[in-house]
């Protein structure tokens, strides 16, 4: 998700009365403030969002500069408009009010104290390390040079360890010269988010939660210990089929997986690497979506089109033609972007969504087309609120929509859009643990990575992890988390938390842990309320106008109540529960459970 809301910036012109003011600010006085903080929004919101999006997309001594500036200014003038915020903590008003201040007090990723220096330098930082990453690449000694998708290309299909290491060390290499602006930065915004109220910027980044920050974390832990037995199960039968696919050797069966081979540069996902891990069915029968796409020669727009399809089947409204004219589908080949995929609410008064994503033509790539959109959606569907009330319910909500989606994606849907016959959504469907398997590969693989990457940052924020430890540290919560490792020596030279998009880009990741866990609630949920009575897997919102209805409506209150009550008008739940997931991949838990019989799982 792409608003300067969710990144560091309030807009608004300082026009207050300075700190310790003697006059009592009335509700009368509120109302004004949070006018003009409105008006601010419109009239500057959209330029500051414009020249964010020609940062990213031309990526050049100028375009930093420009965008570090604004960046600056910006963040000071939205410290004020907190500070102003606080101002009113005793004026009388109305809930809605109370939750706009607060939403206006605690909406910062990565703050400086309010100083000009600081927030100068603070600026600069964070622009150039998200430059570092998006100009990422590296050159061998022979002279031929990779950037991230060249690297991806080779983790992605190759199956030769020496060459998939190699890659897998030449990305890496990305992080070294990040480490101690990275320090740096943390300083900073440690310092920023205590003179904001906060105990540093963890505590800032767990109180948006509409509950304690300790609660939060503790309700996120309690979750993974309801789905860790599922993720187990997955690790020990994905470890026993590396091992046979490259000996003991390369894959040992009582330890944590390799990283490199794993089909995904971080380990993230599994799905590249399928026909290792699930051998059982034909593999000429299972729907390989990516395959259809290269038969179709579908473009890069044709794809995006599938997926706006499905929104649309639901009862949501076109996307504007500006969406078409003004987004970037295809990687550039004469300049510098960033290509880690996003999507873009620029102007809320007229409706300019954009997505940015370097679209390959590939399975991975048209979920992550979904996933685009559903951020999308979302816009169009609370751009009539307030500004302030312009969020997801949390931001985990932002990330889940466009995933539950997919989860959609069933054979009789590629057969309803004409991408495969009857006769082949059949075969599918007699392979239900082959359709789970893929998915979990997916869905089930990332909750584990997506609750250690800010258990990491967390810890950095804390202090509980310091430069002596900033890499080794990662790699043992890697270890405990996802029973993942690297078969490199990763001394404390190596920063490879920074290869990792959201960590140069200071994107929160907790979000897509919740959207894991809470897409598969939703998907149940929705399933019930359209009377479908049948395995999870195989239910399919596509077409549903009372599945759309209900998401429909659950997007348009934005971030305006606490997502609990939103949650509940969705689910009839309160919660996050682990259940669901369990229920959907509950077929494929036994085939694991029967399959690991005679195996040792778990790892050291
Ligand atoms: O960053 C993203 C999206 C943009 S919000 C493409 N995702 C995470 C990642 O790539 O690591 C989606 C899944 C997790
Ligand atoms: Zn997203």
């Amino acid at each position: 998700m792409k608003n300067f809301l969710s990144i560091i910036f309030i807009i608004i012109i300082v026009t207050s009365c300075a700190p310790g003011s003697e006059k009592s600010n009335t509700s009368e006085d509120l109302d004004k403030f949070l006018l003009e903080v409105e008006q601010e929004y419109k009239e500057e919101g959209p330029i500051i969002n414009s020249a964010s999006w020609i940062s990213s997309n031309f990526i050049t001594y100028d375009s930093q500069k420009v965008i570090a500036d604004y960046g600056t200014r910006y963040t000071l003038k939205s410290l004020e408009t907190s500070r102003r915020a606080s101002d009113f903590n005793n004026v009388d008003t109305t809930s809605d009010k109370k939750r706009m201040l607060n939403i206006l007090k605690s909406s910062f990723v990565m703050p400086p104290p309010f100083d000009n220096n600081l927030a100068k330098e603070l600026s600069k930082i964070t622009t150039s390390l998200e430059a570092m990453y998006g100009n990422g690449e590296y050159c061998y000694e022979n002279g031929s040079c990779f950037d991230l998708e060249a690297f991806e290309a080779i983790i992605d299909k190759s199956r030769n360890p020496e060459e998939l290491l190699s890659a897998w060390k030449g990305w890496h290499e990305i992080g070294k010269p990040m480490k101690p602006m990275y320090m740096r930065m943390v300083e900073i915004g440690n310092q920023g988010s205590k003179d904001l109220g906060y105990k540093g910027l963890s505590d800032l980044w767990f109180s948006k939660y509409d509950m304690p920050a300790e609660d939060f974390l503790n309700e996120t832990d309690r979750v993974w210990e309801e789905v860790k037995p599922l993720y187990d199960a997955l690790h020990c039968h994905a470890r026993a089929k590396l091992n046979d696919y490259y000996g003991d050797d390369i894959v040992s069966n009582s330890g944590a997986l390799p990283v490199h081979l794993l089909g995904n540069m971080w380990g993230q996902t599994w799905s590249n690497i399928y026909d290792i891990i699930y051998t059982e069915g034909s593999q000429s029968n299972s729907v390989n979506v990516t395959r259809i796409i290269e038969e179709k020669s579908l473009s890069e727009i044709e794809m995006v089109e599938y997926a706006e399809d499905f929104f649309l089947s639901i009862g949501f409204k076109p996307l504007p033609d500006t969406f078409w004219e003004r987004s970037l589908f295809v990687k550039p080949n004469d300049r510098s972007v960033v290509c880690h995929a996003s999507a873009w609410n620029l102007d809320p008064a007229n409706n300019d969504l954009r997505i940015k994503m370097c679209i390959e033509k590939n399975e991975e790539d048209f979920i992550t087309i979904h996933h685009e959109l559903g951020h999308i959606f979302y816009y169009q569907a609370y751009n009539h609120l307030p500004y302030l009330f312009q969020g997801g319910a949390n931001d985990g909500f932002h990330e889940a929509f466009g995933d539950l989606l997919t989860l959609s994606i069933t054979p009789d849907y590629l057969m309803n859009i004409g991408f495969i016959s009857e006769d082949e959504a059949n075969i599918a469907k007699e392979d239900p643990i082959g359709l789970l398997m893929k998915q979990a590969l997916e869905g089930v693989v990332v909750i584990p990575w997506a609750l250690m990457l800010d258990k990491w940052r967390s810890g950095v924020f804390n202090g509980e992890i310091d430069e002596s430890n900033l890499n080794s540290s990662w790699w043992d919560l890697r270890e405990q988390y996802q029973g993942i490792s690297t078969s490199d020596e990763r001394s404390e030279e190596y920063f490879d938390p920074g290869a990792k998009y959201h960590i140069p880009g200071n994107t929160p990741y907790t979000r897509y842990y919740l959207a894991r866990i809470m897409q598969y609630q939703f998907h149940e949920a929705l399933c019930k309320e359209m009377g479908f009575d049948g395995p999870l897997h195989e239910c399919s919102i596509y077409g549903s106008k009372t599945a759309g209805e209900k998401i429909i409506s659950t997007m348009a209150l934005g971030e305006s109540q606490p997502w609990q009550d939103t949650f509940e008008n969705l689910t009839g739940s309160r919660q996050l529960s682990g259940k669901s997931i369990l229920n959907y991949y509950a077929p494929l838990k036994d085939w694991l459970d029967d399959q690991n019989k005679q195996r040792t799982c778990g790892w050291n």
